[in-house]
């Protein structure tokens, strides 16, 4: 009886270590621990996409360790190097830049952690270094602002001036979407960007960057912010001129963020292209397969939509950010 007892409590023994181990992260009641790294505070969209990562994480049960970059790329590396000696078991993170990781990745990959991009990509042409990506085709979005415009200026008469408020420079979302309008506009010549700039994604920075083109463009005709907050504060800045925005300078933006749609509701804005923040639920779906172990595709794509007036109207009452 005695040797029977001590075995199975060996036994269990060892199955409770193996059960914790695996690369670390399943903390003492068997969560998993996500290490996740976000850009920053930067604008609605980013708040929006915090809070849907830090919901979804206690919804599913697992344990987050979250980290704001400030923007900044070294401080993005160091939470990740923080969490891959936590033993966390799976890495997330939304890269403020493109470039610059391979390092940090392939340290999290010797150390057996898995790591998920969200929102944002990276340029390492090893994809062996995450498991996968989850968020939008930034080009999409970019053709999508230049289709709206072709529509709206395709038969204009003389030149049609555009100044364009660049997301943060070396970012996925401001390279792509300046490809995509770019790619979209070059089949009309009439179409001219007199001035291209970063506003940093920032509300602060687009109003600053905007005052500058005021003073040096005799002429614009249409404002393309990468961003919702970059618009916004563009407006203030448009308004401050003595202009009237969506009239005297029409403005097409992406996002989609409620009080970008409320300047669209108020004529302000005259088109949005929407760009999904709430990626929190399918996250942590995918963070609990790699966890597992379980192959995910290479690429999630969210699905996303774009608004007029009257669309922005009709969402407004529902809109969660
Ligand atoms: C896009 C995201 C961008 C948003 C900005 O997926 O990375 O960063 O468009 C945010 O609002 O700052």
């Amino acid at each position: 009886m005695a040797r029977k007892s001590w075995t199975a409590i060996v036994a269990a023994g060892l199955f409770a270590l193996t059960a914790c181990g695996g690369g670390g992260g399943a903390g003492g009641g068997g969560a998993i621990t996500l290490g996740f790294a976000q850009v920053g505070a930067e604008s609605g969209w980013r708040t929006a996409n915090t809070k849907s990562i830090q919901d979804s994480a206690k919804t599913a049960g697992i344990e987050l360790k979250f980290s704001d970059a400030q923007q900044k790329q070294e401080n993005q590396i160091a939470a990740i190097r923080s969490y891959i000696q936590q033993k966390v078991k799976v890495i997330a993170f939304s890269p403020v830049v493109e470039s610059g990781w391979d390092t940090v990745l392939k340290e999290a990959k010797t150390a057996n952690i898995p790591v998920i991009l969200t929102d944002r990509a990276v340029d390492s042409p090893d994809k062996t270094l995450y498991k996968t990506f989850l968020g939008s085709d930034f080009v999409a979005e970019g053709k999508k602002a230049g289709e709206w415009l072709a529509k709206e200026f395709g038969s204009a008469a003389g030149d049609v001036s555009i100044v364009e408020l660049q997301g943060t420079t070396g970012s996925a979302p401001a390279n792509d979407r300046k490809k995509g309008f770019a790619d979209v506009i070059a089949s009309n010549p009439k179409f001219k960007v007199v001035a291209s700039q970063t506003g940093e994604f920032t509300r602060a920075k687009g109003k600053e960057v905007m005052e500058a083109f005021l003073k040096s463009q005799p002429k614009i005709d249409v404002l393309y912010a990468h961003n919702d907050d970059m618009a916004l504060g563009a407006i203030e800045a448009i308004e401050a001129a003595g202009k009237v925005p969506g009239k005297d300078i029409k403005i097409v933006s992406v996002d989609g963020v409620r009080d970008a749609l409320q300047a669209l509701a108020d004529g302000k804005i005259n088109h949005v292209v929407e760009c999904n923040p709430l990626l929190g639920p399918q996250l942590m779906d995918l963070v609990k397969k790699v966890a597992a172990g379980e192959q995910v595709p290479p690429r999630i794509e969210t699905t996303e939509t774009e608004f007029d007036q009257a669309a922005a109207k009709a969402a407004l009452p529902q809109r969660q950010y």
